[in-house]
């Protein structure tokens, strides 16, 4: 059987699980330790917006102490050696995936590595703390905050994703729980679109039903051993 060619990856908190990021909804994980509507919202910004960058600030320090797994690297071994056309969307606002070798990303919730200026609206690299209300770097307005997609705001790039999934013939979601929308609807797009769905995850997700093959572990392991088998029988 000849293998896919239009393959669509979606990858959430669990492929950095290993990497020692917390997960959002595992036990001890980031919404336990915080209200969703408190540091994920505009509306919880706006009320206590320190409380809110701060939350970020200690998230973007964490990254300098955390490094990508064997599955950060085994997607990016597949980006060089696949053929065909691969797109990796992930909901992660971590840099694993870049710091394991992906040239490609498409962080649809934003990055933790990326200011969002208020005022002008510019996106700039960021990697320093957003709590002392640095000026922004192109209209200099003390506007700053975390480039990231809170509830209720638009992801990036849906159209680009929405147009890979109608032409995929393989989506793979790899660790996230199907809680959060439109990420969780993707499966069905990918279905309805005739492409083949796999699921590699810890535990069934919310979605585990829709996919035609779930396979349940640790993404250190699950990943690699998918990669190889993509580039070496091409299934
Ligand atoms: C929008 C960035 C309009 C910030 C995040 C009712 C019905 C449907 C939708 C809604 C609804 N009410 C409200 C909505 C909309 C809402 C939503 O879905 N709410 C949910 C709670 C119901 N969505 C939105 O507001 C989105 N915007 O809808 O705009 C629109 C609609 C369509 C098209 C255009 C516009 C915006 C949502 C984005 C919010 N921002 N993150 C930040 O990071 O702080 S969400 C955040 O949680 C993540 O980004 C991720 O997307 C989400 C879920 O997290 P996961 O990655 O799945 O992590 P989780 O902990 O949940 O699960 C980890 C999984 O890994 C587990 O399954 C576990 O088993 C597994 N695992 C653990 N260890 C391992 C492992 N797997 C493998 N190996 C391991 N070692």
């Amino acid at each position: 059987m000849n293998g896919p060619n239009r393959i669509v990856i979606l990858t959430g908190a669990g492929i950095s699980a290993e990497s020692g990021i917390d997960t959002f909804r595992s036990a001890g994980g980031l919404w336990e330790q915080h209200r969703i509507e408190d540091v994920a919202t505009p509306e919880g910004f706006a009320r206590d917006p320190d409380l809110v960058l701060g939350f970020y600030d200690m998230r973007r320090a964490a990254l300098a102490t955390v490094t990508p797994n064997p599955a950060h690297e085994a997607l990016a071994r597949l980006e060089r050696a696949f053929s065909g056309e691969l797109l990796l969307v992930t909901q992660n606002v971590d840099d694993l995936h870049e710091r394991g070798g992906s040239a490609q990303v498409l962080h649809m919730h934003g990055e933790l590595n990326s200011a969002l200026c208020t005022c002008c609206e510019t996106r700039s690299p960021w990697r320093a703390t957003l709590i002392d209300r640095p000026p922004c770097p192109v209209c200099r307005a003390p506007g700053l905050r975390p480039d990231v997609v809170w509830f209720g705001e638009m992801p990036y790039q849906m159209g680009r994703i929405y147009r890979a999934l109608e032409t995929c013939d393989l989506f793979v979601s790899i660790g996230t729980s199907g809680a959060v929308y439109p990420a969780a609807g993707f499966v069905q797009e990918a279905r309805s679109s005739g492409a083949r769905t796999l699921e590699l995850n810890l535990e069934p997700s919310e979605g585990s039903r829709l996919f035609h093959e779930t396979r349940l572990g640790p993404a250190s392991q699950l990943v690699p051993s998918w990669v190889e088998e993509v580039l070496q029988t091409g299934i």
